[in-house]
């Protein structure tokens, strides 16, 4: 039998035109933020032309050459009137690289650029590299901060799984062409999460790192830790100062680490971050929101209790099922905060909220009290206060 080479093409150009210029709707709108109804990104939003070889000769049976399983945890920037985010594109063969969509709303059609990004390298080649941080830096500059894995040399034939997780930095003046500057330099062995403070700090520039002891387990070394160096060109931290530690029976007692870069207000440094935690079936990933002091920015001064954003129904299956993590937000003109957050580590999702809701949130939200009878007591405050309103 002829195999329809023509149709199918037809067919799977008609599918994809119909799912990158579906528009979304609000699906729940909880005071704080907006959620929507369909991912922003999925591995399916990748451009036909990456997957597929579209000549009859070389592929008579349309096969993709290439396949696409995830789309998730994305960096964010607004760029001139356009919403992009830079995701983690993960293949069939395991391997992210960085891509690349626009959308003119910000919550729906985005299209992805031409073509991939290309990450130069350094003199120690990156196996894999994801999680990009975008910071638009008060030197001009913008930096894309992200994960570099290499397998870790000293392990042995048999151990084919240890790596060793450091920060790679490059920048950009335009998002297309990439400098690659030397892998961050810190006291810890392994380091994910890092994010660059988009100000000088007393005249160097600040990172936000996460020291862990192992690839997976941040042992004694765990929460979002800060620290200084004097260039980009050579960055060195000597000193991590923790400032979020992780904390018992909470949902960061496993390991934390900072999302996007922190948004400045008038009250203060407004940061997202992932908090997780052990249960029995696997590592819970939630996001949450802390304040930093605007003359210290290593002080926390505002962290409501728990969680501000939790995978729900379908965000809680995927491929590392039960996670929810953001690294990409954009504070747009008029207060509008998209949060871009990705669920179960295979597609990326939007939320929308306003700065003013944000700033009401952290800052008027109970803190942990770290205790089941100081929770109680948080409620029958609430109670109290609600005396003769509720009629
Ligand atoms: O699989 C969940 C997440 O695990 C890592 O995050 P962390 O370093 O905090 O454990 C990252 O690999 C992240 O990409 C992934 O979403």
């Amino acid at each position: 039998m002829k195999y329809d080479f023509n149709n199918r093409k037809s067919s799977l150009i008609a599918a994809y035109k119909e799912l990158v210029e579906t528009k979304n709707t609000v699906a729940s709108d909880n005071g704080v933020y907006e959620r929507f109804t369909n991912p922003v990104l999925t591995a399916a939003h990748i451009p036909l032309e990456w997957r597929i070889d579209f000549n009859i000769q070389s592929n008579p049976f349309l096969m993709e050459r290439f396949g696409i399983n995830a789309v998730f945890n994305a960096g964010a920037i607004k760029w001139g009137d356009k919403y992009l985010v830079m995701a983690r594109v993960e293949g069939y063969d395991r391997k992210s690289f960085f891509a690349i969509a626009e959308s003119d709303s910000g919550v729906d059609c985005f299209k992805f650029w031409d073509k991939p990004v290309i990450m130069p390298e350094t003199n120690d080649p990156d196996t894999n590299i994801y999680d990009m941080r975008l910071v638009q830096h008060e030197d001009g500059w913008i930096y894309g901060l992200f994960c570099t894995e290499r397998r870790d040399k000293n392990a042995s034939d048999a151990d084919q799984s240890a790596a060793i997780a450091q920060c790679g930095i490059a920048r950009s003046k335009d998002l297309v062409a990439w400098e690659r500057l030397p892998d961050l330099i810190t006291p810890s062995l392994q380091q994910r999460n890092v994010v660059l403070h988009p100000e000088f700090v007393h005249g160097k520039y600040a990172f936000y790192t996460r020291p862990q002891d192992g690839f997976i387990e941040a042992g004694k070394g765990g929460g979002i830790a800060f620290g200084l160096t004097e260039s980009m060109e050579s960055s060195c931290i000597t000193e991590e100062l923790l400032i979020d530690k992780k904390v018992y029976h909470t949902i960061n007692e496993l390991k934390n680490g900072l999302g996007p870069a922190p948004i400045k207000t008038i009250h203060g440094w407004l940061h997202l971050a992932h908090g997780v935690r052990n249960t029995a079936s696997g590592l819970r990933y939630v996001c949450y929101l802390f304040m930093t002091d605007l003359a210290d920015v290593t002080k926390i001064t505002h962290k409501p209790a728990g969680y501000f954003l939790a995978p729900i129904g379908e965000e809680r299956i995927g491929d590392v099922s039960n996670v929810l993590f953001s690294n990409g937000w954009i504070l747009d003109e008029g207060g509008k905060v998209f949060i871009y957050y990705a669920s179960s580590d295979t597609r990326l999702h939007v939320a929308t909220t306003t700065l003013d809701q944000l700033i009401d949130y952290v800052l008027n939200t109970p803190p942990d009290g770290l205790s089941s009878s100081n929770s109680v007591k948080t409620i029958m405050g609430i109670i109290e206060q609600n005396k003769g309103l509720n009629t």
